[in-house]
């Protein structure tokens, strides 16, 4: 995120994710399962099964946070006609997406 966009991010009011709080406790109990298998001494595969549930847990949080964004933050550039902003929100969602 560049200087100036983090700034801005800190003034603005932002949607309230308080709803995607129950998917990242679902997230924590499943890497918190990880973790007891790695001490178990787990076999490798049963253990990237359980990363790979964390994983998709962990994009569907993703999804969720950025719906709640589209929905709420560029809807409202767009009711504001706010059209140099709402460019700028785009480009960062895409700039996310690239760089990892
Ligand atoms: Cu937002």
């Amino acid at each position: 995120m560049p200087k100036s966009s983090k700034k801005e991010a800190k003034r603005e009011i932002h949607p309230d994710h308080t709803p995607e709080l129950k998917r990242v406790r679902m997230i924590i109990g499943q890497m918190e399962g990880v973790e007891k298998m790695i001490k178990d001494r787990r076999y490798c595969p049963q253990i990237l099964q359980q990363i790979k549930a964390a994983t998709s847990a962990m994009n569907a949080l993703k999804m969720e946070v950025l719906k709640r964004h589209l929905n709420e933050c560029l809807a409202e550039s767009v009711r504001a006609g706010d059209n140099e902003k709402l460019l700028k929100q785009v480009l960062e969602i895409f700039q996310m997406q690239i760089s990892k």
